[in-house]
C-alpha cells in the first residue's frame, strides 16, 4: 500500500483471473481515478479516517471521552434505505413478487450502464473482499464490493470481516463471491471541490436474485452503502438459503441461560422501531440475576440458519458489527449498547457536544446546554422547544464491532453456530395482541409470522398507529415472491429432527389511557423464561384459541409489583378485536394468493373455526 498526495492506491491483493477481470471490467465503466485494494488493516483503516477527517466527512471525537470514534454528517437527503428505490430484478415479475420493486433486469442493465459509465471519475475505487459470517465458516458466504465511498470501506471493517484473509480464500478455496458494485454517484472533474458527503438524487438498489449480483447507485448511506447488510445478507442471500435448503432471516439471535449453566439458543424477528437491539443485548432483573440467569447476545438484525446433520437448526450471525439506532438508546434502556460504543465508533448523524463527545434523544434524561445539530448547525435545548427541531436525525446510527459488547456470547463466532430451539416473533401492538403465546405447531407458527404487524411510529413516514403487515419482518427484505417464502418456512420443518417452538410477544399493548401496560426491557426476562421453560418441556400453559399461554402462577414474579388483574388485562383474549384482527390479516394473503401456500390458508380457517 502507498499513500499519495490525497489517496491511497495499491497493487491487486488477489490472483484470481475471474476477480481480476471483473475489475478490469468495472474500472472501464466507472473510470477511477485509482485503485485500491482493501487489506483491511488498523493502518489502512486510520489512513482512510485521516483522509475522511481532512475531506469534512469525518470529526474525530474528543480521544480522551472517545477513543478511537468519528463523527459523520451525511447529507441531508440521504439519510436512510430507500425502499421505493430497491429493485429485485428477477427474470420474471412473478419470482420478485407483488411485494417488490420488480424491473426487467434487461432494461435494468440498460439503466446501471447509463449511471455507472464514468460515476468513480476523479475518486478511488475501492476493492473490498468481505466474508458474512466467520471467515472459513461453512455457513459464511463471500462478497467483494467495489465502492467509491471510504466511509462504506471503514463501516464495513466494522460489520464484516474483511480483507487479505477473504482474498486468500477467494484465491485459494474457489469460494464464490458475489458481486457488489456501489457508487455515490458524484464523479469529479478535473480540480473540482468535492463534498462533505458526495451523493445522488438518483438514486437504484439494485439485486439481480439469479445471477445474485448488487449494484448501488446514488446513496452512501446504511443499507444503500453496506452492501454486505441488508441487500447480500437479507434479499440475496435468502434466494441462496431457499435454493439451499436454509434460511436468511431478519433476525436477533440471543442465548438464554439458567442457573444450572443450560443454554437455549432463540432467533427472533421484529419490525423496525420493537426494539430489536436492546432485547438482543438484554440484562435480567436483579432477582434473575442472583439466581444466575444470563442472557447471551449472538446478533441484533440478521440471522443465517441451517440444518445440521442430525436435523437440527444451527445459526451464525453473518455481521461481525452493530448498525444500531442512536436516538432512544441509553443508559437506561440499553446499558450494553452504552458500553460497546464507547470506543471504535462511527456515529452518523448524532449530534456533536461541545467537550467533543456525542449525544442524541435518549441517550442521557437531560440533554446538553447546547451542541452542534446532525446537520451542523447550533442546537440548543430551548430551539428544539421552540422548532421540534431534534439535535439526531431519527434514523442516526452507531457503527460498533460486536466484540466490544459485554453480553456477546462465548459461541458467537463459532463457525458452527449455535442450535436453535425457537423462534419469537412480535410486534408493536396498542391493543389485541397479548404479552406472550406459544404457537400451537410449527405450521400455526409461520402463520403467526406470516401474518404479525406492527404500529408505524413516528420514526417512519405515512400515518402514525397504523398496523403494517410485516411478515416475519422480512417485507423490505426477501428477494424473492413472499407467497414462495411462506412455502419455503413451511418446508423446511420437513427437514428437521427437532421442530423449534414459536412464540408471538408484544411489549406495547396499552390500557384505556392510553398507558404502555408492560415495563417491558430488562423485565422481558419474565417472558424469556418462560419461553425456556416451554422449550425443555418444562413450563405449564393454558390453550386457548389462539395458542399455549401461560398462566399469571406460570410466570417468576418476583421483585416486580404486577397483579393478576394487570396480567389478564395484558394476556386478555377481546373476540371482537381477534375477528377484526383474521380479517385484516388476509390482506396480504390476497396480493400473494396465486403463490400462497395451503398450509397458511387452512391455519387460518382453523383460527376462524376455533374463535
Ligand atoms: O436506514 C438504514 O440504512 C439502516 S436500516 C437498518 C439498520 C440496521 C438494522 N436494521 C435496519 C432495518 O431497517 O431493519
Ligand atoms: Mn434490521
Amino acid at each position: 500500500m502507498s499513500v499519495t498526495a490525497k489517496r491511497l492506491v495499491s497493487e491487486p491483493l488477489s490472483t484470481n483471473p475471474h476477480l481480476l477481470q471483473w475489475i478490469a471490467k468495472m474500472t472501464d465503466l466507472c473510470k477511477p481515478a485509482g485503485v485500491h485494494w482493501v487489506d483491511g488493516s488498523q493502518d489502512e483503516y486510520d489512513a482512510l479516517c485521516d483522509e475522511m477527517v481532512a475531506m469534512g466527512t469525518f470529526t474525530r471525537l474528543n480521544a480522551d471521552l472517545w477513543p478511537g470514534c468519528y463523527l459523520a454528517r451525511s447529507d441531508a437527503s440521504d439519510v436512510a434505505r430507500v425502499e421505493d428505490r430497491t429493485f429485485i430484478c428477477s427474470l420474471s415479475k412473478e419470482a420478485a413478487g407483488p411485494t417488490n420493486n420488480w424491473v426487467d433486469p434487461f432494461d435494468m442493465r440498460k439503466t446501471l450502464k447509463r449511471v455507472f459509465d464514468g460515476c468513480m471519475q476523479g475518486r478511488t475505487m475501492y476493492v473490498l473482499a468481505f466474508s458474512m459470517g466467520p471467515i472459513g465458516s461453512p455457513m459464511s458466504q463471500i462478497g467483494v464490493q467495489i465502492t467509491d465511498s471510504p466511509y462504506a470501506v471503514v463501516n464495513m471493517r466494522i460489520m464484516a470481516r474483511i480483507g487479505q484473509a477473504v482474498f486468500k480464500l477467494i484465491d485459494h478455496d474457489f469460494k464464490r463471491v458475489v458481486p457488489c458494485v456501489h457508487s455515490v454517484g458524484a464523479p469529479l472533474a478535473p480540480g473540482q471541490h468535492d463534498v462533505p458527503w458526495p451523493c445522488n438524487k438518483e438514486k437504484y438498489i439494485v439485486h439481480f436474485p439469479e445471477g445474485r449480483e448488487i449494484w448501488s447507485y446514488g446513496s452512501g448511506y446504511g443499507g444503500n452503502a453496506l452492501l454486505g447488510k441488508k441487500c447480500f445478507a437479507l434479499r440475496i442471500a435468502s434466494v441462496i438459503a431457499r435454493d439451499e435448503q436454509w434460511m436468511a432471516e431478519h433476525m436477533l439471535i440471543v442465548g438464554i441461560e439458567n442457573p444450572q449453566g443450560q443454554k437455549v439458543y432463540v432467533a427472533g424477528a421484529f419490525p423496525s422501531a420493537c426494539g430489536k437491539t436492546n432485547f438482543a443485548m438484554l440484562i435480567p432483573p436483579p432477582h434473575f440475576q442472583e439466581q444466575g440467569w444470563k442472557v447471551w447476545t449472538v446478533g441484533d438484525d440478521i440471522a443465517w440458519i441451517k440444518p445440521d446433520k442430525t436435523g437440527r437448526l444451527r445459526a451464525i450471525n453473518p455481521e461481525a458489527g452493530f448498525f444500531g439506532v442512536a436516538p432512544g438508546t441509553g443508559h437506561k434502556s440499553n446499558p450494553n449498547a452504552m458500553k460497546t460504543l464507547t470506543r471504535n465508533t462511527i456515529f452518523t448523524n448524532v449530534a456533536l457536544t461541545p467537550d467533543g463527545g456525542v449525544w442524541w434523544e435518549g441517550m442521557t434524561d437531560e440533554p446538553p446546554a447546547r451542541a452542534i445539530d446532525w446537520q451542523g448547525r447550533e442546537w440548543t435545548p430551548e430551539i428544539a422547544k421552540t422548532s421540534g427541531v431534534t439535535a439526531a436525525h431519527p434514523n442516526a446510527r452507531f457503527t460498533a464491532p460486536a466484540s466490544q459488547c459485554p453480553t456477546m456470547d462465548p459461541d458467537w463466532e463459532n463457525p458452527e453456530g449455535v442450535l436453535i430451539s425457537g423462534f419469537i416473533f412480535g410486534g408493536r401492538r396498542a391493543t389485541t395482541m397479548p404479552l406472550i403465546y406459544q404457537a400451537f405447531n410449527w405450521s400455526s407458527g409461520v402463520y403467526i409470522g406470516a401474518t404479525m404487524g406492527s404500529e408505524t411510529t413516528a420514526a417512519a413516514a405515512g400515518a402514525v398507529g397504523k398496523v403494517r403487515r410485516d411478515p416475519m419482518a422480512m417485507l423490505p427484505f426477501c428477494g424473492y415472491n413472499m407467497g414462495d417464502y411462506f412455502r419455503h418456512w413451511i418446508n423446511m420443518q420437513r427437514s428437521l429432527s427437532e421442530t423449534p417452538r414459536i412464540f408471538h410477544v408484544n411489549w406495547f399493548r396499552k390500557n384505556e389511557q392510553g398507558k404502555f401496560v408492560w415495563p417491558g426491557f430488562g423485565e422481558n426476562m419474565r417472558v424469556l423464561k418462560w419461553v425456556f421453560d416451554r422449550i425443555r418441556g418444562e413450563g405449564r400453559a393454558r390453550e386457548t384459541p389462539i395458542g399455549w399461554m401461560p398462566r399469571f402462577t406460570d410466570i417468576d414474579w418476583t421483585g416486580l409489583d404486577f397483579s393478576e388483574e394487570q396480567f389478564e388485562k395484558l394476556q386478555s383474549f377481546d373476540r371482537a378485536a381477534w375477528r377484526e384482527e383474521v380479517i385484516r390479516q388476509e390482506e396480504l394473503f390476497i396480493d400473494v394468493h396465486s403463490t400462497l401456500p395451503k398450509e397458511l390458508v387452512f391455519e387460518r380457517e382453523l383460527l376462524i373455526c376455533r374463535m
